[in-house]
């Protein structure tokens, strides 16, 4: 991935070699994938969606930082306003995260 050798990987780089992939078509089964992992990882009710309260629950139990706002976070993250986060909105958010170049997409609110 690091194509210029000053041994960090930056951004461009990283978005470069996403989009290789989604050309060669192995991007989005990529993308499905992680997706599937992901929210494997959060559905705590096996019903293949991530509701407010499992997405909440999955932030406290994360060793990281606190995140304030994972009400606000949810509500952007949930693109249809239907209360849960299926896995093609994942997949979506997934891809403007990589390669939106709009900071304002939802699929940002991570950085
Ligand atoms: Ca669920
Ligand atoms: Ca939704």
């Amino acid at each position: 991935m690091d194509r210029n050798g000053d041994g960090k990987v930056d951004l461009e780089e990283v978005a470069a070699y996403y989009n290789g992939l989604i050309k060669d078509g192995t991007g989005d089964q990529m993308v499905d994938s992680a997706v599937t992992v992901g929210v494997q990882a959060i559905d705590t009710d096996g019903d293949d969606k991530i509701s407010r309260e499992e997405f909440t629950a999955f932030y406290k139990i994360n060793p990281r930082e606190p995140v304030k706002n994972i009400d606000a976070i949810f509500d952007k993250l949930d693109l249809d306003k239907d209360g849960f986060l299926t896995k093609d909105e994942l997949a979506k958010l997934w891809k403007q995260f990589y390669f939106s170049t709009n900071p304002n997409d939802p699929g940002k609110v991570f950085i």
